[in-house]
């Protein structure tokens, strides 16, 4: 709770930034409301705003000296890398990280994204895959795999509340760590902040680069210093191939001469040029960076080389290892230093508040800026970053729409496929459509197999029928 003396202090510099039409309404709130709003206020980082609102734009990338950045292509041997993440796995160094604080408002499913039902036959929801899937690595490793997520303030309540409901999924409670992430104000096209109601200001979460700042904030960085970590696998909520625990990928991260170990990613060929994924790039001088999709000039997405094929494929799908030791160099300035990464912005459909409609408005067009940082722009941070290929059916399915590509339909589709062609690997005839989908719904759960390899160990049918719902 404020002072009283502090709500004088919050006035004057709101009014000494020009932004005192935000309290306009704070002498009609009731004395709960008005002690929430200021709270608010007080959180602001008003020399920010102010700052972002000055440069008026995004600082422009210079794309003539953009070039495809190099990666570890599929299917180089890795032996060595695999038997090092095995011992950083063995020894307890690895966590894993979900960022689960986006609004998921494409999908259009009421409540946190990783409440969704994402599997194909039992409809696991997104969150008990990942559990799953941590639990089977956990005992693979013997050791503790600390799962930490960050939500946001519009949907920690939920997700704290879907993972009690679940008992935790059966993993100790006490390694699991979930933080909300911090928000950041929406401003008109003149640069002024807005009301959302009467007592609140129109805020979006900052972006998954807000997860720097939220790592630190929450104590989850000294969490992970206390328990021995030295590195993170960090994950969207969206994706439920994804392949938490990968030494090959963790023991290139920490090892490869081609990575400084700080922040190393993971790519697939893009689907074609308009695939909505970033694309890593090398952005100059040797240093690898994401340029995202609707930030990258059409000529550049859609250059091909003398093959046909095109140039910038290296789709970006969101999974990153990371060494507490990069989180704690960037976070070690403290609070107000803004954490290095800059806000991207984009004209949006902001709710506000109409003093003549006395309502929140939702406007038909867009009609203020959101900020939020990307993670991947630490990527430029580092010293030396490594980008690691992998096949797309066999780790990435996210939901992300209601219908079309990135749904749970296309989803539902590539993991039948993923799991379809583990299956054949082992003998098994699996039915598949002219276009080369596997026509039947298959599930694999993580107990039975964290890798094509672990079904050697399984009971698996010598085949399956065409349209069968199939759990192995
Ligand atoms: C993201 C990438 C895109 C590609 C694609 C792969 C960005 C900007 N783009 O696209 O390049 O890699 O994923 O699937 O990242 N999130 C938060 N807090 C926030 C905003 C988002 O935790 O404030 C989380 C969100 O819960 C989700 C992830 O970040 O897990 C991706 O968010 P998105 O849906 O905004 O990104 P998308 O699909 O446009």
């Amino acid at each position: 709770m404020l002072s009283a003396e502090t709500e004088p202090r919050i006035a004057e510099a709101f009014s000494k930034h020009g932004q005192s039409q935000v309290l306009r309404h704070i002498d009609a709130l009731p004395s709960r409301g008005r002690a929430e709003f200021l709270a608010q206020l007080a959180e602001v980082d008003l020399a920010l705003i102010a700052r972002l609102v000055a440069a008026g734009g995004e600082a422009k990338m210079d794309y003539s000296r953009i070039a495809p950045a190099p990666y570890v292509a599929l299917g180089a041997s890795n032996a060595d890398a695999r038997a090092h993440g095995e011992s950083l796995l063995r020894a307890g160094k690895v966590a894993a990280f979900t960022v689960a604080g986006g609004q998921g408002t494409r999908l259009g499913w009421r409540g946190p994204k990783g409440t969704y039902p994402a599997t194909v036959v039992t409809g696991k929801p997104l969150f008990r895959v990942f559990a799953e899937q941590i639990a089977a690595a956990e005992k693979r490793y013997g050791c503790a795999i600390p799962w930490y997520i960050m939500t946001s303030p519009l949907n920690d309540a939920d997700t704290r509340a879907f993972f009690k409901d679940n008992n935790w999924f059966g993993r100790n409670p006490a390694d699991t760590f979930l933080f909300p992430q911090g928000t950041m104000p929406s401003i008109t096209f003149d640069g002024k902040l807005m009301l959302e109601t009467p007592g609140s200001l129109a805020v979006n979460p900052d972006g998954h680069g807000g997860a720097i700042r939220a790592l630190h904030h929450s104590g989850a960085l000294e969490d992970m210093q206390a328990r021995g970590i030295a590195h993170m696998s960090y994950f969207q909520v969206d994706n439920p191939l994804v392949k938490i625990v990968d030494p090959v990928f963790l023991g290139l991260h920490a090892q490869s001469a081609h990575s400084s170990g700080e922040m190393s990613s993971k790519m697939v060929a893009k689907r074609d040029a308009a695939e909505k994924v970033g694309v890593f790039c090398d952005v100059g001088g040797g240093k690898t960076g994401v340029v995202e999709y609707s930030d990258m000039p059409a000529e550049l997405t859609g250059s091909v080389d003398a093959k046909g094929a095109l140039r910038f494929n290296a789709g970006s799908i969101a999974i990153h290892a990371i060494a507490l030791a990069f989180m704690e160099r960037l976070t070690a300035g403290g609070e107000g230093t803004g954490f290095a990464l800059p806000f991207h912005r984009a004209k949006k459909k902001v709710p506000y508040w109409c003093d003549a409609q006395m309502k929140t408005v939702e406007p038909a067009e867009p009609n203020a800026i959101k900020f939020e940082a990307f993670v991947f722009d630490a990527l430029a941070l580092t010293a030396k970053s490594l980008v690691m290929e992998t096949a797309r059916v066999e780790e990435f399915a996210p939901i992300k729409n209601a219908s079309g590509d990135d749904s749970p339909a296309s989803s539902h589709q590539i993991q039948s496929n993923r799991n379809g062609a583990w299956l054949e690997k082992f003998g098994v005839r699996v039915p598949r459509r002219a276009n080369g989908d596997v026509d039947a719904r298959i599930e694999i759960l993580a107990e039975t197999a964290l890798e094509a390899e672990d079904l050697a160990e399984a009971e698996l049918p010598k085949q399956i029928a065409a349209g069968a719902e199939v759990v192995i």
